[in-house]
């Protein structure tokens, strides 16, 4: 049956604020259990989110039945990762209640802003791969895809940073602490996960081998919470289902009996570890047996969910790939392709090679960085000793694909070892993303470059082996949290100048771009940047007691520490900024703040080290009289999804500053442009084809491309003679060596300077000139304000087309073959 042909979801039916107020009240009494008259605002914040959460049940109760009568295709999302946020704007702004449900709370003494300043940030992800899942889950609903997304329900997500002169701090983050209004515990819906023990073979009596039998030594139980997530307009609820980890006895009572106490609660405090804490490196293999625990936790908790569902429903399992499409963010739900083998083969009785058909047809895998740091690998004999059973498959699977390679003839030996699913030099691992290659049929890179990179580097083999199944899917971004909801003023504004129809399909904001040389339109549109950047510098005034000017051009540099990112290439250049304004104070300097956010991997010492820097280098230009408040430099900290809400809007220039060729896609980038800030940036990531979409003259590119990367590396690159060939550069490379910015320690950036001078594998030095002379033309366009705004103006209108729902139907037609 079509989908034209199902019924609707509900009619958005919006209620007055009288009736919202009413069903506050009732909520605060009846489900908080406070009168008004000692309830806290923590108390509000939970009874107007249980009233948003009353009226989605309505739509996700009809979505979940619909989908079931009409036998639709469901889509099934697999990440270790759901950077959501916050939730409670969203629900309002896509349920239409936002002004309704303000105007309720103020008739009760409520302030809804500062209530929803309340709501912990659901920190469940490290950042650009987890943010991407939460917008895919906002899209997937938007667009009318059934879909539910699977992880972790981790007690601590990402930790919280702080600054302690200068330094990073990691502080675990609780975001459960007040409890967590959104999710349904579901305790019955509960799946067995074991760990370790052996495998035995069963045969028949005439000897053949008839099945495998796993007998695992440990095991836990996961236990599935669900929470709602809420398309535009309501359209679709679906249900973003996160496992926690639980003993299946809690208390070993023969243990206790016997006086051993803390034996006893030893099973509890394995299954708790499973989803205590999310790890906090993006940019390095954890290592560590935990995480693979987690891996195998979710993946097969999630599986055995789907499996369930899927026969209960259609009784047998031949049909999965026509009604299921299971989708992994990146690697690391990549065991479930072996596991999805075993529940078929060991469980459900079927052989090698229908098991293996139906895996490959049900399976897509996205990649979302070719850093070979990043790459996951496990010890053989790691992965051993915890899913034995899965070795086998492993290997299994393996002699089937070198089986194919050879048959082709086309493959050398050394390449035969690359397709491997085992890395034989050194220590054996296992290679996580060879084993998501060959276990699904499409493997998508996430922007046009990246996607052509995966097909030349990391799998450049499993390529020529299947080559059709590489294909690009450049990511997006939600425009209704990312313009809709963190942005009114441009909302208000663009409804203004070209009516609704952006809301329901955001292509229609090209209507914009006929603004861009209306003189009025320009200066309201300067005027909404302006009070997003009153907001954001109030924000910095409170917090960090730094005074910036709102007409100074707010240039700002947010996302993960890494060097890749290259955010001592930005710093650098502020110093030599600083040194010019002193050392030319007749010149017409135009003011200028550069913001830096985001949190560096604890482990990751240099990250850390660059954080240091950045506050350093702050606390002597803001504190130097000679610049005259012409620059400013700001570390804002425990940069999140609420904070960038704040950022985003208030940008004049966003840093995309990657070495060409490491950065996957980005998706700052794109929040930035909707937003109405010009980029600065290298050819890298999705910035290539956002200059596609704004034009050359809207974006300011610089620095060497991913072609003259590779070959500067292979040539004998000399970072120490583009130093000392750079005088601006030389003078800030001696400002920080010499201890300019670290009095009390002089010596304290050797290790970065010294990378600097003898490898520079990032390549700072080399683009350093061009980056500088990029920032000198940024300035004279900024000088120009009609000019700029009118730019800006055209990257709001140009790029509609980074909208998630775009890159969902994509994935939707593409790789999943559901309609959209
Ligand atoms: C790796 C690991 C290794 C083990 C510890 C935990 C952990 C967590 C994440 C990762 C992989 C991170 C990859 C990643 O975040 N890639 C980013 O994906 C974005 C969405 O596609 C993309 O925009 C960014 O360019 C890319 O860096």
């Amino acid at each position: 049956m079509t989908r034209t042909m199902t019924a609707k979801a509900p009619v958005l039916e919006i209620p007055d604020p009288k009736t919202l107020a009413h069903e506050v009240l009732s909520a605060l009494k009846y489900r908080v259990g406070k009168g008004t008259n000692v309830a806290t605002q923590y108390d509000w914040l939970t009874a107007s989110i249980k009233v948003v959460r009353d009226r989605i049940v309505d739509h996700w109760m009809q979505a979940t039945q619909e989908a079931y009568a009409q036998q639709e295709k469901r889509v099934y999302y697999l990440s270790l990762e759901f950077l959501i946020g916050r939730l409670m704007r969203d629900a309002f702004s896509n349920l239409g209640l936002m002004d309704n449900m303000r105007e309720a709370l103020k008739s009760l003494g409520v302030d809804l802003d500062l209530i929803a300043g309340l709501e912990p940030d659901a920190a469940l992800g490290n950042g650009g791969l987890g943010r991407l899942a939460a917008c895919f889950m906002e899209s997937m609903a938007t667009v009318d895809i059934p879909a539910h997304g699977y992880g972790i329900r981790y007690a601590n997500g990402m930790f919280r940073q702080e600054i302690h002169d200068g330094w990073q701090v990691e502080l675990p983050e609780t975001w459960l602490d007040h409890g967590n209004p959104w999710e349904f515990e579901r305790r019955e819906r509960a799946f067995e996960v074991g760990f370790g023990g052996s495998v035995e073979s069963i045969t028949s009596k005439d000897g053949r081998l008839e099945r495998h039998v796993w007998k695992p030594t440990e095991h836990v139980q996961a236990v599935a919470y669900d929470t709602p997530v809420v398309g535009w307009r309501a359209n679709r609820v679906n249900t973003l289902r996160l496992w926690s980890g639980m003993p299946i006895d809690p208390i070993l009572l023969d243990k206790f009996n016997a006086g051993d106490h803390i034996g006893a609660l030893a099973e509890s405090n394995k299954a708790d570890a499973l989803s205590r804490v999310l790890y906090p490196a993006d940019s390095h293999k954890a290592g560590q047996e935990l995480r693979l625990r987690q891996e195998y936790f979710f993946s097969t908790a999630s599986l055995q969910d789907i499996l369930q569902r899927h026969l209960s429903q259609y009784g047998d399992l031949v049909s999965l790939p026509d009604k299921a499409a299971i989708h992994l963010n990146d690697t690391h739900p990549a065991i479930a392709v072996p596991e999805l083998l075993r529940l078929l083969m060991d469980i459900h009785g079927m052989d090698f090679d229908q098991a293996w058909d139906i895996t490959k047809r049900t399976f897509g895998y996205t990649n979302h960085t070719l850093l070979p740091e990043a790459l996951e690998s496990w010890p053989v004999p790691l992965f051993e000793r915890l899913l034995p059973r899965h070795m086998q498959i492993v290997y299994a699977i393996n002699a089937q694909v070198l089986l194919e390679a050879r048959a082709t003839n086309q493959f050398s030996g050394e390449q035969i070892s690359r397709i491997s699913l085992i890395q034989e030099a050194g220590d054996r691992r296992v290679r996580m993303g060879n084993l998501a290659f060959v276990g699904s049929h499409s493997i998508n890179g996430v922007s046009a470059l990246h996607t052509e990179l995966m097909k030349e580097t990391v799998f450049a083999d499993l390529h020529k082996l299947y080559p059709d199944r590489i294909n690009n899917k450049t990511n997006g971004i939600t425009p209704r949290r990312w313009l809709i909801q963190c942005n009114p003023g441009l909302t208000a504004l663009t409804r203004e100048a070209i009516g609704d129809r952006f809301l329901d399909d955001i292509d229609a904001i090209k209507g914009l771009e006929a603004f861009a040389g209306d003189a009025a339109f320009r200066d309201k549109f300067a005027a909404v940047k302006r009070s997003n950047k009153v907001k954001l510098a109030n924000l910095v005034a409170d917090r960090l007691g730094i005074r910036v000017d709102p007409s100074a051009l707010f240039d700002i540099q947010v996302k993960r520490i890494h060097e890749y990112k290259r955010q001592l290439l930005n710093i650098l250049e502020a110093i030599a900024l600083y040194d010019q304004i002193r050392s030319h104070p007749e010149l017409d300097w135009m003011p200028r703040v550069k913001f830096f956010g985001g949190k560096a991997a604890p482990s990751y010492h240099n990250a850390k080290l660059i954080i240091k820097l950045a506050n350093d280098v702050a606390k002597v230009i803001n504190s130097d009289p000679s610049v005259r408040g012409l620059l400013k430099v700001v570390f804002v900290p425990n940069y999140n999804v609420s904070l960038a809400e704040v950022l985003m809007p208030a940008a004049d220039l966003s840093e995309q500053i990657s070495t060409a060729g490491m950065e996957a896609s980005g998706t700052g980038n794109m929040k930035f442009a909707l937003n109405g800030a010009l980029t600065i940036g290298t050819l890298d990531g999705a910035n290539v084809e956002i200059k596609e979409c704004v034009g050359d003259d809207n974006i300011f590119i610089f620095g060497l491309t991913t072609a003259e990367v590779a070959e500067r590396r292979s040539n004998g690159y000399n970072p120490r003679a583009v130093i000392e060939g750079s005088p601006e550069l030389a003078q800030a490379v001696a400002a920080v060596s010499s201890g300019v910015f670290s009095p009390d320690q002089p010596d304290r950036y050797r290790e970065l300077i010294d990378g600097l001078y003898n490898t520079d594998w990032f390549m700072v030095a080399a683009d350093f000139d061009a980056y500088a002379a990029a920032q000198r033309d940024v300035d004279a366009v900024w000088r120009n304000s009609p000019d700029w705004y009118a730019r800006a103006i055209r990257n709001v209108a140009r790029v509609g087309w980074f909208s998630s729902d775009r890159t969902i139907r994509q994935y939707a037609k593409e790789i999943w073959n559901v309609p959209a």
